[in-house]
């Protein structure tokens, strides 16, 4: 088998291969043809897996509870896939030697994928690959695919808005609630977590939660669901079980009201846009550079053009050529 052939390797990992899987998740993060290949052969495939996005600050017990809830679908002898998403920003120095130590115990189940991902590729893609690389998951027969993520800022927040049931994980006395609102958390929680509800605090932050709530009064595609607050230990395991019931129902409620399918169609609409952005930027600093664009440039210096004149003849020049 010719290991780096997307065609071949997408075929074994249909079979249950979770080496060319994974393949297949590099090759998707490394860009360039080879991932545009994995996407033509994934994409027919997709559409069964069903997403939960896992985010919160740096240390809040993302991969504990992620730990956990892989054993909950496991006990339901489901198979799951595991995206952890690093931020490669300077606070996840170790993130995956720390994701790998705690989802250690599922290493050696067939029936779990774990895989850490740089979200930045290298075409600093973050909203392209990680949608592109749960695809692959979801291509290769996985019915879960949770997406671990730190959730601080505006990038982590749109793969975030790529799960269909974003579970938000706050910790006690850490200011998060205070945090979770102005990252715009609040908007795309389906469910909070309280986590180390073992430490003091927990109850003054679900009362602040609640209270945030109370103020938010409309929170778009949503269908009326007010996001449950839960309490856990991910360290003991307590809750968990409540959390992954919790998941389900929300399933159950987006599935009942519509709800899932629009916000599918809204993420891959979100998507395509962003792709259009992207090709067209490329475009645009292509066409920023040569002959053409030191002719106009020089046009403007001797105020024979102003800089709109010239950039709409850039432009005018950049669509044509497609
Ligand atoms: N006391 C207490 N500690 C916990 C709990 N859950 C997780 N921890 C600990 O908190 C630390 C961070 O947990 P992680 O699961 O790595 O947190 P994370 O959010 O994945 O961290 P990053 O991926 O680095 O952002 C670990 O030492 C855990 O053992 C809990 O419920 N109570
Ligand atoms: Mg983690």
């Amino acid at each position: 088998v010719r290991r780096r052939d997307p065609e071949e390797l997408f075929a074994a990992a249909r079979d249950g291969d979770r080496v060319a899987m994974a393949r297949l998740v590099s090759l998707v993060e490394e860009g360039g043809e080879p991932a545009r290949a994995v996407g033509r052969l994934t994409f027919p495939c997709t559409g069964s897996a069903y997403t939960v996005g896992i985010t919160g600050a740096p240390g809040a017990g993302k991969s504990t509870i992620t730990d956990r809830v892989i054993a909950e679908i496991r006990a339901g002898d489901e198979e799951v896939g595991v995206l952890a998403v690093d931020p490669s920003s300077p606070f996840s120095g170790g993130a995956f030697l720390g994701d790998r130590v705690r989802m250690q115990d599922h290493a050696l189940d067939p029936g779990v994928f774990i895989r850490s991902m740089a979200s930045r590729g290298h075409l600093g893609g973050l909203s392209l690959a990680t949608p592109e690389a749960i695809r692959v998951l979801d291509a290769c027969g996985c019915p879960w695919v949770l997406v671990e993520t730190v959730g601080v800022g505006q990038v982590e927040f749109e793969i975030v808005e790529r799960a269909d049931t974003t579970v938000v994980v706050l910790t006690p006395g850490s200011g998060d609630s205070v945090q979770a609102s102005k990252a715009g958390l609040l908007e795309v929680a389906d469910l909070f977590v309280i986590n180390k509800a073992d430490r003091p605090g927990a109850h003054e932050l679900e009362r602040d939660l609640n209270l945030m709530l109370d103020m938010s009064a409309d929170r778009d595609g949503h269908a009326g669901w007010r996001p449950p607050i839960l309490r856990t230990v991910a360290s003991t395991g307590e809750g968990i079980g409540e959390l992954w019931k919790a998941v389900c129902e929300h399933r159950r409620a987006l599935d009942a009201s519509g709800q899932l399918e629009a916000r599918r169609s809204r993420r891959l609409a979100d998507e395509l846009r962003e792709i259009v952005v992207r090709r067209l930027e490329h475009r645009a600093f292509s066409v920023c550079a040569g002959d053409r664009y030191d002719a106009l440039l020089r046009a403007i210096r001797h105020r024979e053009i102003d800089p709109w004149e010239a950039a709409d003849r850039l432009v005018d020049a950049t669509t044509a050529r497609s």
